[in-house]
């Protein structure tokens, strides 16, 4: 068995955010090995629909592909994915398991990400010992519409001055505009469809991954 390389818990660079139904024929590990070569430096298993068996086994099998490589798997929302896959944290929503109770049930090493919708929500963050604030929705997005207003790059730049965590920001970046998410003030961009829906997915992170590093070399 591949030994695991020592975890990149950094939030920075560029975020995988998967969605199964996107990833067509090439199917899902497919789409997130092409986009961990193509510079991906975490990545998010995001299932809204599957019973948990099949979750599970999809955790344990991204694990496989990831923990060698050093690359952070996280779960959206289920914490007993988590601990059944041994993945290395979970993404919460406002909405999901409290911050608390799924830090006492992982423990401290957990990686534990909070999307942040309203201003309220990123003051009561401040308290929090999560690792990142994921901006929810940075733009507007038909991957996920059921969000409240977009924060745009204002926004970015309001949590940035104000928050001491670090930002991953997500919802419609694309090439064209990375670079303007990382000016803003973001540590990380995530991204669903620029990877899953790409022709070509490592390509498309490399394209990412090349526009974050220039915004990062400007900074
Ligand atoms: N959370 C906020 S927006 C979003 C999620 C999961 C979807 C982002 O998808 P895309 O295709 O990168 O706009
Ligand atoms: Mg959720």
């Amino acid at each position: 068995m591949d030994s695991p390389a020592p975890l990149q818990r950094r939030t920075e660079g560029l975020y995988l955010v998967t969605d199964r139904g996107l990833c067509g024929q090439r199917g899902l590990e497919e789409v997130v090995s092409l986009a961990v070569k193509g510079g991906a430096a975490w990545v998010q298993l995001r299932e809204k629909d599957l019973p948990t068996r099949p979750f599970v086994e999809e955790a344990s099998r991204l694990k496989k592909i990831l923990a060698p490589l050093g690359v952070p798997l996280i779960i959206n929302d289920r914490l007993d994915v988590v601990l059944a896959s041994k993945a290395d944290g979970i993404h919460i929503g406002q909405e999901d398991m409290p911050y608390e109770i799924a830090r006492r049930l992982l423990g401290p090493k957990a990686i534990i990400g909070l999307s942040v919708e309203t201003w309220e929500d990123v003051e009561q963050a401040q308290s929090l010992d999560v690792d990142y604030l994921g901006i929810s929705p940075v733009f507007a997005t038909p991957t996920k519409t059921d969000t409240k207003g977009p924060w745009g790059l204002e926004g970015v730049s309001r949590i940035r001055a104000f928050s001491r965590h670090p930002l991953v920001a997500i919802g419609g970046i694309s090439r064209a505009n990375a670079a303007a998410v990382i000016l803003a003030g973001s540590d990380c961009i995530a991204v669903v469809s620029a990877i899953c829906a790409a022709p070509d997915p490592r390509r498309a992170a490399e394209d990412l991954c090349r526009e974050i590093s220039a915004a990062q070399e400007q900074q």
